[in-house]
């Protein structure tokens, strides 16, 4: 019997029709895998040579090393590690693939693209050194693009990425740096991470762990990029009021789902959506073209265009079985392939689009900077060809829809803080928390993952937060649970927010003129705007002239899933910011790995491992990290 475990009701909605059509949910895909390996679980199976498989008994009884000698703490080490080298790879791809779009645009133009925000794209170009006087718009791009590029290029060690030293407080590169975990190249940390795992390389986990920090601070410098040069190219966001949840969808429109991450898609369908709207009423869809977001995509659509998310990481299936998705357009990571299997049973047409992320029995339509009109506006009128197949007896729209504000980069937040002290923006923030108003800061990041109620640990721990006077920043899947959950609303301050965070959200919030308080949790984008809060923790870090490692600033990622969210759980550690994990890591078979991730990290970085099944605990726990860094700095707790 198909199922679902969600605190979202459009789930359990959802469910019933998965079993009607013989399709299991991504819960009865789960159960079918139960009891999943316990080698795997603990971390302590090797696959990296064909002598194996190895497993290391984690009770004593059998072999405590490897057939080539390797013990739990280097096998768990370099399991590991691989991890944060692909979630490091994931992100600066993505951030390559808009450099070089950019500097594509700089120096022979795109038809589909423009540098949307030149006052953003200036202040990048002023912050890497770059002389603007006397250049043109497209050639202060081509520079930034070729900067940020060098960053993937150098081959000089002793030069660490620009963008590290660019974007970070300097006494925090200087801890980094004296701990050798600064990347020279992002290219090169992550094929490191990949040489000295082979078998037969370096088989001490320290090592292998500080390798590792290396490959997640070229996942940090991949996905700074990618932002900086994303919000040039395609505007920074500001607050925007929008729409989350299934119930977004409409039953008179052709409807799209864009899915995946990369801004460069998702952009142009946007705009050929609004240019072909006609063709779609013309079909029959009397509401024209409705499109929605999913996972990344659907935070980097909402926050620039207002663009209403559909759902989060886990659901993008169940998304199918509304049977009013005509086009799941997707381009890179966190696309579950079963999307196709659900296509099929229905009219939705799933269309992948970049050369290397195709799904088996999906249609692909090629994409490509180059042709992107083109292909954009081929894309698009195969959804309202679909929409034509569309049985409306099969359409089932749940209703759960709330409403989100979203859009705080940290231009914005900045900007709403200027309305109260034009001249120091960031001191009403600085003082609110010297005074102890806001206790301190918590970025919420990560995904949905199926071994816990489907966003239930995000819900549980903001609101234990938030009762604190703890100011939250979110992004990612956690940000669309967030938006889907009504955390996003001055109503949700109003009954979440402690009395002093909310004298602040509203303070600030009514001089941006918002009548009203601004919303508890800020939408600061997708996984790869991680780093907008970053931005801000190093905006005040350089204001107090302190190590971000002091700051009473903690992450959590409750429900992560992805060799992505690892890598970014791991430069958060290595900034210096407790980082709660609220899935058990695959680290457990190693005592040694387990004591540098949560104890040792502090000692060297300020930053550590919190894993932590339980919510409450875990909000219990960033709780008491942000006194200690309160107490640290001298200030009330
Ligand atoms: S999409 S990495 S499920 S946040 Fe960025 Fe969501 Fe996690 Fe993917």
């Amino acid at each position: 019997m198909s199922h679902s475990n969600s605190i979202d009701k459009s789930m359990a909605i959802l469910a019933p029709i998965a079993e009607q059509n013989g399709i299991d949910t991504p819960w009865d895909r789960y159960e079918k895998m139960l009891p999943q390996c316990g080698f795997g679980e603990l971390g302590v199976c090797c696959r990296i040579c064909w002598k194996g498989p190895c497993r290391i008994d984690p009770f004593g009884n059998g072999p405590d090393r490897g057939i080539c000698g390797a013990t739990a703490e280097v096998i768990v080490a370099r399991n590991l590690i691989r991890m944060q080298a692909a979630g490091a790879a994931a992100h600066s791809e993505h951030g390559r693939h808009i450099a070089l779009a950019m500097k594509h645009l700089g120096e022979k133009g795109l038809d589909a693209y423009a540098i949307k925000d030149e006052a953003k794209l200036k202040g990048v170009a002023e912050r890497l050194g770059i002389e603007a006087e006397g250049k043109t718009t497209l050639e202060l791009a081509v520079e930034v693009a070729d900067i940020s590029l060098n960053d993937f290029m150098n081959q000089d060690h002793h030069k660490e990425c620009t963008w590290l030293s660019k974007s970070l407080p300097p006494v925090t590169i200087e801890r980094l740096r004296k701990a050798g975990v600064l990347p020279h190249n992002i290219d090169a940390a992550v094929a490191n991470v990949m040489a000295r795992t082979h078998v037969g390389c370096d088989s001490d986990h320290v090592n292998l762990l500080l390798a590792g920090i290396r490959a997640a601070m070229a996942d940090y410098t991949g996905m700074v990029l990618a932002t900086e040069l994303s919000d040039s190219m395609f505007g920074t966001p500001k607050p925007v009021i929008t729409k989350a949840n299934l119930g977004v969808l409409k039953e008179d429109a052709v409807n799209i789902a864009l899915h995946g991450h990369n801004p460069l898609l998702s952009e142009v369908i946007c705009d050929m959506a609004m240019l072909l709207n006609d063709e779609a009423i013309a079909a029959g869809a009397s509401a024209g073209i409705n499109v929605v977001g999913i996972c990344c995509t659907g935070n980097e659509v909402m926050m620039r265009r207002g663009v209403p998310l559909a759902t989060n990481y886990l659901s993008q299936d169940m998304a199918i079985l509304t049977g009013a998705i005509d086009g799941m357009v997707v381009d890179v990571q966190c696309i579950m392939p079963s999307i196709a299997t659900f296509g099929s049973c229905f009219h939705t047409e799933v269309i992948t689009t970049m050369p290397d992320n195709k799904i088996t029995g999906a249609r692909h339509v090629e994409f490509s900077e180059k042709d992107a009109l083109d292909r954009a506006r081929e894309i698009v009128r195969i959804c309202i060809d679909a929409y034509r197949k569309r049985d409306p007896h099969r359409v089932n729209i749940p209703q759960q829809k709330e409403t989100a504000i979203v859009g705080f980069s940290t231009e914005a937040i900045v900007e709403a803080l200027s309305l109260v002290n034009a001249e120091d923006p960031l001191k009403p923030l600085i003082d609110a928390i010297v005074s102890g108003d806001i206790k301190g800061v918590a970025l919420f990041a990560g995904c949905n993952n199926v071994k816990i109620k489907q966003d239930h640990a995000y819900m549980t721990v903001v609101k234990e937060l938030l009762a604190r006077n703890v100011l939250v920043l979110a992004t990612g899947c956690g940000a669309g649970a967030f938006a889907k959950h009504g955390m996003m609303t001055q109503e949700a301050t109003e009954e979440f927010a402690g009395e002093s965070l909310k004298g602040v959200l509203t303070a600030v919030g009514t001089a941006a003129g918002l009548e009203g308080p601004l919303p508890p949790v800020m939408h600061m984008g997708s996984c790869v705007d991680n780093s907008r809060a970053v931005m801000l923790a190093s905006a005040l870090a350089k204001a107090l002239d302190k190590d971000l490692s002091e700051l009473p600033v903690v992450a959590s990622a409750p429900e992560l899933m992805s060799e992505k969210a690892v890598a970014i759980g791991s430069w958060a550690v290595a900034l210096g910011f407790p980082t709660h994990v609220g899935i058990m890591p695959q680290i457990t078979g190693a005592p040694g790995v387990v004591e540098v991730l949560t104890k040792t990290a502090k000692d060297i970085f300020g930053g550590y491992f919190i894993p932590e099944t339980d919510p409450v605990k875990a909000a219990e726990t960033l709780y008491d990290a942000i006194l200690e860094r309160r107490k640290g700095l001298g200030l009330s707790v």
